[in-house]
């Protein structure tokens, strides 16, 4: 057996003050199909998601609502974990930053930092937006007519801040991470301008504590303050591998992380402030950070308020979970903007799926089952179209590979499906309905070949479309395991190879 390299992905952890949105499911898809991915390209892979469950939002929400913040935090964490579960999302561990595990790593983050000098006591005054749990400088803030002042880049409401507080000496390291920059630590390319331009204007020391709540992790030797929730919120990428304990089977298998997948709007908290605390801290930093955009309703951005927010759920109950995951990652190029509308979906069901590749299926694995007692013939010798049929299909292991590595899964997803349209045109072109009556050993070629370009096109998308690939597969007659695996793609599809009664994986969206 062959070592296995590991491989580290995470999700952001969500703020569950609220139910799950379309773009929470958005994030845990694209790093479930990430996970998937590696490890069916045989890497051990580790995936970690969960809940941010700390700071001021979490106790402001739980007071309006009546409850204790750990009681809100519960009952929507719940939440969240269902939703996972309901999206198929294969995490190894959903982590809630309430978790015993996870003081104890925070804490000691914190004392690192403190015994590298990088921690010190003042007093904050300042703006801050409850709703991101951010600071901002003044020239990030404006005024509107109302009176208020409101963050420019994300328009949330402000509320001046002073108390006592610990400060973080960011500003130490803004060399250090502009030269981290360079060497394309932040993706896509767009991010990590931001990132470096907003660093290269000059750091501010970071306040990282809080006294007028006390809804977090206690500051280690002064009880009265609490963490800022984000340096509790990133820790859990450690907490989840042992730490503080770094002789951990996990920390020394999995730390540093590969990729931290995120969304856009917390690129600077991940960019930024996490690899300082660790540098600071004496840890290696993770490989990646990837942030992708935003999930637009039709054109709209989701919000509570204009009731235009989209629950994850209703659209696994309308269009399939399957259907769903395809189309998220297939519609928008993965690090863009995006958005969301039925005719966009249905119309990818009815074309990309049920025609595409489900007619395909379908069609080819009825004559199997009707003209060859349902197994895989004996290919007699491959014609130019055959050959070049099946040479397509294989190159386009190493293009979905490419993509899926540098997390282009709109790009991985297109190479298989241009297989997949000229699959359709050899198939009609070869016309084995007609050779089944002139020359069924060609008929047999021609259906040995199509078989073999969809296996091939089966294990590639397994990532995205779990569920029914598996079916795919199974109609394929190809177990479970090492035969599903991207290791098995260099294998041709075995004549012999008894099929089950086909049925139909892509059923039509009707209206
Ligand atoms: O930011 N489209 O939590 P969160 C796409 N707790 N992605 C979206 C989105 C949308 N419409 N709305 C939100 C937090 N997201 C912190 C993270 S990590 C140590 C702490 C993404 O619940 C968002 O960008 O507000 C983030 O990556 C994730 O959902 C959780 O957002």
């Amino acid at each position: 057996m062959t070592e296995q390299t590991p491989f580290y992905v995470t999700t952001a952890i969500s703020y569950p003050n609220g139910a799950p949105h379309i773009g929470h499911a958005y994030e845990a898809i694209a790093a479930d199909a990430l996970a998937r991915f590696k490890r069916l390209d045989g890497f051990e892979t580790r995936f970690q998601t969960g809940t941010d469950e700390h700071g001021q939002k979490m106790q402001q929400t739980a007071e309006q609502l009546g409850a204790t913040p750990r009681e809100l935090a519960d009952t929507n964490s719940a939440r969240f974990r269902a939703m996972d579960d309901e999206l198929g999302i294969s995490y190894d561990r959903f982590i809630r930053t309430t978790d015993d595990d996870h003081r104890a790593a925070s804490q000691e983050l914190w004392k690192r930092m403190e015994a590298n000098g990088d921690i010190y006591l003042d007093k904050y005054a300042g703006w801050y937006s409850v709703r991101d749990e951010a600071y901002y400088a003044e020239d990030e803030t404006e005024v509107r007519a109302d009176g208020q002042r409101y963050s420019i880049g994300t328009g949330t409401e402000l509320t001046w801040t002073e108390e006592e507080s610990y400060f973080f000496r960011l500003s130490r390291y803004q060399d250090r991470l502009l030269e981290l920059y360079r060497t394309g630590f932040v993706q896509p390319e767009v991010r990590s301008h931001e990132v470096a331009s907003f660093v290269g204007g000059g750091l501010q020391d970071l306040s990282i504590s809080r006294t007028t709540f006390d809804w977090g992790v206690p500051v280690p030797g002064n009880p009265d303050h609490v963490m800022y929730v984000w340096v509790d919120a990133l820790t859990n990428y450690l907490t989840g591998l042992g730490y503080p304990d770094t002789d951990d089977a996990l920390f020394r298998r999995f730390w540093p992380a590969d990729v931290h997948l995120i969304g856009k709007d917390i690129a600077r908290f991940h960019a930024v402030y996490w690899p300082a605390f660790l540098m600071s801290a004496g840890l290696e930093l993770p490989r990646k950070v990837f942030a992708h955009g935003f999930l637009f309703n039709q054109g709209e951005k989701m919000s509570k308020s204009v009731g235009n927010v989209i629950d994850p759920h209703a659209m696994v109950s309308e269009y399939g979970l399957d259907q769903l995951r395809f189309f998220l990652l297939r519609e928008v190029p993965f690090g863009q903007d995006g958005n969301y509308s039925h005719d966009a979906i249905a119309g990818r069901i009815n074309s990309d799926l049920a025609n595409d590749l489900g007619n395909l299926a379908q069609r080819s694995l009825s004559m199997v089952a009707k003209n060859l007692e349902g197994t895989v013939p004996e290919p007699g010798e491959f014609t130019a179209e055959d050959r070049e049929m099946l040479a397509q299909a294989d190159a386009v292991v190493a293009d979905y590979r490419a993509a899926f590595d540098s997390l282009a899964f709109h790009r991985g997803l297109e190479s298989v499906w241009r297989v997949i349209a000229s699959a359709n045109r050899y198939f009609t072109a070869q016309q084995p309905w007609v050779l089944r009556k002139t020359d069924p050993a060609r008929m047999a070629t021609v259906l040995y070949v199509t078989a073999e370009v969809l296996r091939i096109v089966a294990v590639l998308v397994q990532p995205v479309m779990p569920g029914s690939m598996s079916r795919l597969l199974e109609q394929l007659g190809q177990p479970e395991g090492q035969a599903r695996s991207f290791e098995a793609l260099g294998t041709r599809i075995a004549p012999g190879t008894v099929l089950p009664k086909p049925s139909g994986v892509f059923p039509r969206y009707e209206e």
